[in-house]
């Protein structure tokens, strides 16, 4: 249970980040680039979280394998999390197309087609996507911050570790105590958060230019901007909430009360990875989901369930088809359905990757990539929606896994 202390503390730092969120918008608004001199702050804070997250994602995993018991539970629980992972990610998907084809944000908008820049072109293929799985060398993986292979490598090493009996068992309860210590290190982390966000949303606005230059921004898409943000409220606000209420039947606003810190924390710093941490302790201390569903769900979801990318990633690939004037058959669009989800798999919890896997999308459709550009201008604002929606769907998913596996596994 949470104490009281827990609890009254938790919603105090919830009201300090809020206050931080609206006093770093108003800053960066009026004040515009001259926010740069807090940059160091929000550095700061945001580096403090990326510390946590290698270490986290080890421990986690490893742990959160292992608290499975026996290997052949994790099939049945790794099937429940893969199957709650894809339904979302089609559904986020389904509701992108359904309301970009709607809207038509891209009629009438002269296009002013800037070559995307080089890093863009080098985004991957859909081969290289499943190549990116498996890294040769486990520490430049974690140097480059490739989380991708190092989950898969947790979740196999884990489930090795419970095939060795006594001394499977020493091994992992190091990665407990270390998950327990990581844990705690975050949770200092976090009454750094309302300075830490307030800076970054200061400095992010006021280098975009401040109010003036963003309205500007905004105006020439707007409505583009208006069917991504529209498509993500559908999506969070109404589809998970849904799934959420028909597997688990919590209460769906006070799970998302409680989780509040972690999407405050994703819509700050763009950044699912780097909220990790913040989604776990909201989880587990707030929604009292299972440390073992946590644990198993969280830090794969952060990686590879990504509802908000994959929905803006199908929004973002018609916008550009209209904006050129192409109509793009039903063949097409079902492309763009399964490359927009493949897209948001690969992408990483980082700033803007949803920006750099779009690529993939506009190639199998064969669309220009330049038509990046338009959306490039006001990617970093639209990134954080997409990012708390690609929390809030993981903060979901794990109270489904756990509730989903405690009938069907382990009553099973
Ligand atoms: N910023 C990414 C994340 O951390 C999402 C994206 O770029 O689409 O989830």
């Amino acid at each position: 249970m949470i104490d009281a202390n827990n609890k009254n503390s938790s919603n105090l730092l919830l009201y300090l980040i809020l206050i931080g969120i609206v006093a770093g918008g108003l800053c960066g608004w009026f004040f515009g680039p001259k926010m740069h001199v807090v940059d160091w702050i929000g550095e700061i804070f945001l580096n403090a979280l990326k510390m946590m997250v290698i270490p986290l994602v080890l421990s986690s995993l490893i742990v959160g394998i292992a608290g499975l018991g026996d290997i052949t539970k994790v099939g049945k629980t790794g099937v429940i999390t893969l199957a709650y992972f894809l339904t979302t990610t089609a559904i986020s998907v389904v509701i992108g197309l359904v309301v970009v084809n709607l809207m038509q944000p891209g009629e009438g908008v002269e296009m002013t087609v800037e070559a995307a820049d080089e890093s863009l072109k080098q985004a991957s293929g859909i081969t290289d996507l499943f190549v990116s799985f498996v890294t040769p060398n486990l520490v430049q993986a974690m140097v480059n911050m490739d989380i991708l292979p190092l989950i898969i490598f947790s979740l196999v090493f884990g489930g090795v570790l419970t095939t060795l009996g006594e001394r499977g068992r020493q091994v992992i309860g190091f990665f407990d105590v270390l998950n327990e210590a990581v844990m705690k290190m975050v949770h200092l982390i976090l009454y750094m958060a309302p300075v830490g966000i307030f800076a970054l949303i200061a400095s992010k606005l006021g280098a975009a230019g401040g109010g003036d230059q963003f309205v500007a921004e905004l105006m020439k898409i707007g409505k583009f901007a208006f069917t991504v943000i529209l498509g993500l409220l559908v999506h969070g606000l109404v589809m998970l909430p849904l799934i959420l209420v028909g597997v688990t039947r919590r209460n769906p606003w006070r799970y998302f009360k409680n989780a509040m810190q972690a999407l405050t924390t994703a819509f700050s710093t763009a950044s699912s990875s780097a909220t990790l941490p913040v989604t776990i302790e909201c989880a587990e201390q707030y929604n009292r989901v299972s440390r073992r569903a946590s644990l198993f769900v969280l830090p794969i979801g952060a990686t590879v369930n990504m509802d908000g990318t994959a929905l803006y990633e199908s929004v973002a690939a018609i916008f550009i088809a209209q904006m050129l004037g192409i109509e793009l058959t039903l063949m097409q669009q079902i492309i763009i359905f399964l490359t927009a989800s493949l897209a948001a798999i690969g992408a990483a919890g980082i700033p803007e990757a949803g920006l750099v896997t779009m690529v993939m999308v506009l190639q199998s459709v064969g669309l220009p990539t330049e038509g990046i550009g338009m959306v490039t201008a006001i990617d970093w604002f639209l990134d954080r929606f997409r990012t708390a929606v690609n929390v809030w769907g993981d903060s979901i998913g794990c109270a489904v896994v756990d509730e989903l596996e405690t009938k069907y596994v382990e009553g099973g």
